[in-house]
């Protein structure tokens, strides 16, 4: 089974999520015709339970739960077409970054980074966004769209902005506040990213993501703590379980401002890389790459020793202030 069955298994319906989701409401005219809107593991693929690794925190939101949960929307029928539709809100909320610092973020949906958003190439999506943060804000999207869409216009507290586009092309593409100054706004957390998936699906693979973003904690426009999914050290902390032998697929993007590059480098093994999410086939294997501010890439590997590996930007003054995470294979 591979990508599709996400937007095409309708099987997964419950009277319950139907209730919920009807409640939920959109406050827009539209035949609602819900399909699966869940994220759903393909069955040949085994993901380590949550549960086991989720332990008590103090966080607004759990990077262990970001790292796989992906947002495919609802889907709306309107006026005889698909529309995928998404709900983002920013605010604002303290983070603690670590056991000394908390900072005030901006954020989407009360995480950083905002919710991973995903597509299928080719589907009408609209992003409900609204601010209800007490600064002007706005969601800039990479991939193509029309200039309406572009979303570099300030919204300001309390005001709703929509933005409607067709999803292309296929790849991974960060979305992003784009009001000045974009550094601040950037890094007090308002990105994510926009998965866009190719018509055929790729294999099934454990998929995660990973946004690499840093804090500029004392307004000098240097950071002074990073972080793999919003949390310094998270992953150093909560190993990310994995599978031996298991395909893995990282979305991992570099958000990370004031910093003009960084790399990504796992330990005891290479990776394929698919720049930009662009291709379907590798274009190079590794086990270092080097991303500017917005560059992305899906990488895919898997492990075939257990253990416990480092995986980390090899800038190690950035590791050492938080980048820093590993992976424990499982044995099977
Ligand atoms: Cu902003």
């Amino acid at each position: 089974m591979s990508n599709l069955s996400h937007y095409f298994n309708t099987k997964s319906w419950s009277r319950r999520q139907v209730l919920t989701w009807g409640l939920t409401g959109l406050g827009i005219t539209a035949t609602a015709a819900i399909l699966n809107s869940s994220f759903k593991t393909s069955s040949s693929v085994k993901i380590p339970p949550l549960e086991e690794q989720n332990e008590a925190t103090n966080l607004n939101f759990n990077p262990m739960a970001i790292l796989r949960d992906f947002d495919y929307g609802k889907v709306l029928q309107e006026n005889g077409r698909t529309i995928r539709v998404f709900e983002v809100t920013a605010n604002s909320s303290t983070l603690q970054l670590n056991s000394a610092i908390s900072f005030i973020s901006w954020n989407l949906n009360g995480r950083v980074p905002g919710p991973t958003l995903r597509a299928k190439a080719g589907e009408r999506v609209r992003i409900v966004f609204h601010n209800e943060d007490g600064s002007s804000h706005s969601m800039h999207f990479h991939g193509t769209h029309p200039v309406e869409m572009d979303g570099v216009k300030p919204v300001r507290h309390g005001k709703t902005e929509i933005y409607e586009f067709e999803a292309e092309p296929y790849g991974v593409h960060p979305y992003h506040c784009h009001v000045a100054p974009v550094t601040r706004h950037i890094s007090k957390g308002l990105y994510g990213l926009f998965i866009v998936d190719p018509p055929e699906g790729r294999p099934p693979a454990d998929e995660m993501v990973m946004v690499m973003g840093g804090f500029d904690i004392n307004n000098d426009q240097k950071n002074e703590l990073y972080a793999f999914n919003g949390i310094p050290n998270y992953y150093r902390d909560h190993p990310i379980r994995i599978y031996q032998n298991q395909l893995v697929r990282l979305y991992l993007l570099n958000m990370i401002e004031f910093d003009p590059a960084v790399t990504f480098h796992i330990h005891a093994n290479m990776f394929q890389v698919y720049r930009t999410g662009r291709t379907l086939t590798p274009n190079e294997e590794s086990d270092v790459i080097t991303m500017g501010t917005a560059e992305r890439h899906i990488l895919e590997f898997s492990y075939s020793y257990p253990g416990r590996y480092m995986f980390h930007p090899h800038q190690d003054a950035i590791a050492e202030m938080g980048c820093m995470g590993y992976f424990d294979v499982i044995a099977t």
